[in-house]
């Protein structure tokens, strides 16, 4: 698993960008991750954006991530599935999944990062960090200080999210964390190619 930059899809109508633009932007500046993420689609619409965000493989090296929806991750065969603390747990991911399907789990605090680790996620998203106004009923941010913590109290993977941008990047690699998520420094970015690169220069710079 490579975590640089892990790029959130989501829809910005305003801006008239849809989940492909998003991803075609993540992939064409180099993030290592895309997920797809919408919590207001249909299954089947989901689906054909999974399957269209999986066609971008043929050219372009990355992992393709879905969020909430096992049965869409395995339905296009994506590296990944992105679980939240309210969608099915991790052990119950584990007896459906394929053996290689990679399983995220997101954490916004200690104990539940803790948990996710001892019931067998592949990585842990933690945050928000920062204050965001990208995910509804988001939890408090926890500030870099907490998520240091995490990070050096578990050893899979940590991906960091929530109000993450270049000008409060650093403080998060310092923490330690594997790999950044970002939602809204690339969909409302004025090129989101370009904010991708950016991003992705200062994470390796930062190593
Ligand atoms: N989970 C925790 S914070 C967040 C999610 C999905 C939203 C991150 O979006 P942004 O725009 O990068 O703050
Ligand atoms: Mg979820």
């Amino acid at each position: 698993m490579n975590f640089d930059l892990y790029v959130i899809t989501e829809n910005v109508p305003e801006l008239a960008r849809d989940h492909l633009d998003v991803a075609r932007a993540a992939v064409a500046g180099g993030a290592s991750a895309v997920q797809l993420r919408d919590k207001n689609i249909s299954g089947r619409e989901l689906l054909d954006l999974a399957r269209s965000i999986m066609s971008l493989k043929i050219k372009y090296d990355f992992q393709v991530f879905i969020n909430d929806r096992l049965d869409i991750a395995m339905a296009v065969s994506a590296d990944g599935v992105h679980l939240g603390q309210s969608d099915i747990s991790v052990i119950n991911a584990k007896r459906i999944a394929p053996t290689e399907m990679i399983i995220g789990v997101s954490a916004t605090n200690y104990d539940e990062a803790l948990k996710a680790e001892r019931d067998g996620a592949d990585y842990l998203g933690v945050g928000p960090i920062f204050f965001t106004s990208s995910k509804n009923n988001a939890a408090d941010p926890i500030g870099p200080e907490v998520l240091k913590y995490i990070c050096s109290s578990v050893k899979i993977p940590v991906i960091a999210i929530g109000g993450i941008r270049g000008d409060n990047m650093d403080s998060i690699m310092e923490a330690g964390a594997d790999g950044i998520a970002v939602i809204s420094a690339v969909t409302r970015a004025s090129n989101m190619q370009a904010a991708v690169s950016g991003l992705v220069n200062r994470i390796r710079k930062g190593r």
